[in-house]
């Protein structure tokens, strides 16, 4: 099947959104060849994206100390001068009326204008005071896979190694904890082996749990690219919704919604059953598990016995033949195999076995560690990885893929940190439900949050919004009001993107720098600075001598230095359109694919799972179960809920670019056709959403950009009016080994309004 150009932009809906706006695409399907239409720069500035985990190249146009154009950067091999329209339209989310310029302190209920000095005051006070009454426990900081790297590092060792507790966690717990446990189970290591480079070598594509189109679009033109560049290429997209995504796919698995477990399960027996094992592979570089029990081969065939086809097809909604075709596929000898998933998998309640059990495929059929061959985790947030994983920002990690819980970790990092060991606390702290949790019972008196938006984007909300009005919440913010903002004792005025220095590390293990091109407005100030003072005024100066970021960057470095995620000099990113760790000298290459001979700077021959004792990664027996809340006679519906191209998560920034308001204004429910049918509800009729936990009213699309089965409504997240806001109706139910938010399943009743 060839791919159009007009089936392109159609699939990325970026020919309505920039209807007008002068835009002009480039030849074939290569998207976007992105620049602002109003382009009399005076200068461009490197930078990389404010929006989403591709990590595209840009370069800003600066004109009178304003950002006025942004255009893809045609030298970042991520994206080569291609922008997807959020890029594009950037510069429209800088100077806009919601702003806000100064910090603001909440004084009898109404937010009145203060000093930056009467601010931070009044936070240094209430944090002595929570910590001298009820211990360093009783505060938290909760932060964001937006956060540049220097930030999130700044506040690991304020709370981490100068407070004394580990209550640092943020937004990448909704988004990659399970991808991480994933990794780190299977291979001892996070992060994918392969890049995005793997794209161009791979001939079958596994897309599963991702709309590509819309949420990774710079991504997908490559893939779009690569299949109209040779008709061989095979594309699987597993989705119990039609997107975009599924649009280009040569096979689509419109499959029940929870699934994905006894689906992989299913792909693995078949594998084994058509002898399309590597079985050399499988000896030399695995182990077979049950939780701690190692298996024999044939005991990891026995556990599968429940899975044939046959018995797994009435469960998943799909024929058993399609289930033997796709397995074969994704195994086929002479062909090279990347899967992609993201949110589909990672949010729920089993998201870390789901992605064991995609790891599982790759190390039967050996489809790993070679060009093209490789189980690859997409990235939400521009800086999931670099900030928090590689940061080691969340309640249970320490920097450069350590652990709390490891006193040889806390130990090492005590040491570059200049404290005694003794001060960090070997008790993983609060994940992000628990922390809310706890701000919800009285058990959190101080909560810190920067660069994200809690009161819109935490499922079960109504509890959690209670929660933060009752703790004493400082909120860092480019703009106010927000639904988080709203609800603060304290809120900060935050530069935004390119208004400051950083460094963003994208989904493929690629550090990028971003330079300040323009001064940020008003009073407002890098996010860095105002850590950096708190943490001063708090008397931990000493611990934080940093000038600029080049300081903090080499201490950091000095983190990872020795360790197998080696990181390349500031002075060098600055230059770089990025590199892919390891960079195992700081002057030298850097890594296209981990684990194996010749690119891992770490492996002298062959392949080496250098993550685990024995140098071999864990296939996993790992049984389907359901999700937390089945439909029932009561909740008869699947609700799920996700993205739209045009607006990123809480739409603080995307409802500020007119384009992008008007092309998507407001969130909808899509229904299935039969569904509505039954229901009696219309396209553009109001429905009434509602779970055991809250209710939503949004207006029904039907036969949209996105058609659920029948049995399952969908939902995006972006909408800020209390009563579309859908996490009122989400579940907080989480994945026990990575904590992670089930926000993709949960059980709903649908009435005409
Ligand atoms: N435009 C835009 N792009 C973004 C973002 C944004 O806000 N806007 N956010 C970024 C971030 S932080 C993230 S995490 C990513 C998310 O990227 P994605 O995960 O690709 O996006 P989602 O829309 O959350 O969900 C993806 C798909 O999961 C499917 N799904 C639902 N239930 C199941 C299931 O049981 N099994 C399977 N296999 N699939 C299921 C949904 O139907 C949906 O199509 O996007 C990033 N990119
Ligand atoms: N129902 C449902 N809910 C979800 C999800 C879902 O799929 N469904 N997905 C979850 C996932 S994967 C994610 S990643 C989260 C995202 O959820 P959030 O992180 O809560 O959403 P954002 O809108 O990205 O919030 C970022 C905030 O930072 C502000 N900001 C921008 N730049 C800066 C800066 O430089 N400094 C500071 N201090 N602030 C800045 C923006 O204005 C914005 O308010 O949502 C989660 N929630
Ligand atoms: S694909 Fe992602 S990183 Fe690239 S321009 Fe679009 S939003 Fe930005
Ligand atoms: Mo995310």
């Amino acid at each position: 099947m060839k791919f159009s150009r007009r089936d392109f932009l159609k699939a990325i809906a970026v020919s309505t959104a920039l209807a007008g706006s002068g835009c002009s695409f480039g030849s074939g399907s290569r998207g976007a060849q992105g620049t602002t239409p109003q382009h009399d720069a005076e200068k461009w500035v490197k930078g990389v994206c404010r929006y989403c985990g591709v990590g595209c190249g840009v370069l800003a146009g600066v004109s009178k100390g304003k950002i006025v154009a942004v255009k893809g950067d045609p030298d970042n091999p991520v994206n080569k001068g291609r922008l997807c329209v959020k890029g594009i339209l950037l510069p429209k989310i800088m100077d806009t009326k919601d702003r806000l310029l100064h910090p603001m302190v909440k004084k009898d209920g109404q937010f009145v204008k203060v000093s930056w000095d009467e601010a931070l005051n009044l936070i240094v006070a209430k944090f002595k005071d929570a910590i001298a009454q009820f211990g360093p426990d009783s505060v938290g900081f909760y932060g964001s896979g937006q956060n540049i790297a220097e930030e999130a590092y700044v506040a690991n060792k304020l709370f981490k190694g100068a407070i004394g507790t580990n209550n640092i966690d943020g937004n990448p717990r909704t988004c990659m904890a399970s991808a991480v446990a994933g990794y780190v189970s299977t291979f001892g290591e996070d992060e994918p082996m392969g890049t995005y480079a793997d794209i161009e070598e791979a001939d079958v594509f596994f897309i599963i749990g991702a709309n590509m189109a819309e949420a990774h679009p710079v991504l997908f033109s490559r893939l779009v690219d690569r299949k109209n560049s040779n008709p061989n290429v095979k594309i699987i997209v597993v989705d119990p919704r039609r997107t975009r995504t599924a649009d280009i796919a040569d096979m689509f698995l419109q499959f029940v919604p929870g699934t994905d477990l006894a689906l992989l399960n299913s792909m693995a027996y078949v594998i084994i059953e058509d002898n399309l094992v590597d079985r050399d592979f499988v000896s030399q570089h695995t182990n077979f598990m049950q939780g701690e029990k190692k298996l024999t081969f044939d005991e990891f065939k026995a556990f599968l016995a429940d899975y044939t086809p046959e018995k797994v097809s009435p469960l998943v909604g799909l024929p058993a033949e399609q289930i033997r075709e796709v397995a074969r596929l994704f195994a086929a000898k002479d062909r090279n195999t990347m899967s992609m998933w993201t949110m589909g998998l990672n949010q729920r309640i089993r998201g870390t076995w789901a992605n064991n059990l995609v790891h599982n495929l790759h190390l039967l059929t050996g489809k790993i560690c070679r060009p093209g061959n490789t189980p690859f985790s997409l990235t939400g947030q521009p800086s999931a990885c670099g900030s928090i994983r590689e940061v080691g920002a969340l309640s249970h990690l320490l920097p450069a893929h350590r652990v709390v819980a490891n006193p040889k970790h806390r130990e090492e990092i005590a040491k570059i940190w200049g404290i005694d060991p003794a001060r960090m606390s070997a008790k993983p702290g609060y994940h992000t439900i628990e922390m809310f949790r706890a701000a919800a019972s009285g058990a959190l008196k101080v909560l810190w949050v920067v660069c994200t938006n809690p009161g819109q984007s935490i499922p079960n909300l109504k509890l959690y919004r209670e929660g933060m009005e009752k703790t004493f919440m400082i909120v860092s913010e480019t703009y106010h009001p927000t639904r988080t903002s709203e609800l603060a004792d304290v809120v900060l005025p935050a530069a935004l993107w390119m208004e400051k220095e950083g460094v963003y590390g994208n989904g493929e293990r690629r550090t990028q720098h971003l330079a300040k091109a323009v001064e940020p407005p008003g009073e407002a100030k890098p996010d860095v600075w105002a850590l950096l003072e708190v943490a001063k005024r708090l008397g931990f100066g000493d611990l934080f001598p940093f000038k600029t970021n080049d300081e903090i960057w080499e201490e950091y470095r000095k983190c990872a230095s020795g360790t197998k995620m080696e990181l390349s000099t500031y002075d060098r990113l600055k230059k770089e359109r990025g590199l892919t760790w390891p960079v195992h000298d700081p002057n030298g290459p850097d890594t296209y694919i981990r684990y194996a001979a010749p690119y891992d700077p770490y492996v002298k021959e062959g392949i080496q799972f250098y993550g685990k004792p024995d140098g071999r990664a864990v296939i996993f027996a790992r049984p389907h179960a359901n999700p937390q809340e089945m439909p029932d006679a009561d909740y008869p519906f699947y609700l799920s809920t996700g993205r739209v191209l045009e607006h990123w998560h809480t739409a603080t920034m995307t409802m500020n670019v007119p384009e992008l308001k008007r092309a998507m204004p407001e969130m909808y429910v899509e229904i299935n056709q039969a569904d509505a049918e039954k229901i009696g509800v219309k396209d553009g009729e109001l429905v009434t959403i509602t779970s055991r936990r809250g209710q939503c009213r949004l207006k029904a699309k039907i036969n949209g950009r996105g058609q659920p089965r029948p049995g399952m409504v969908y939902v995006p997240f972006h909408d800020t009016e209390m009563s579309r806001m859908i996490n009122f109706v989400t579940i907080d139910a989480f994945d026990d080994v990575s904590k992670q938010p089930e926000y993709k399943i949960c059980a709903v009743q649908l009435a005409k309004a």
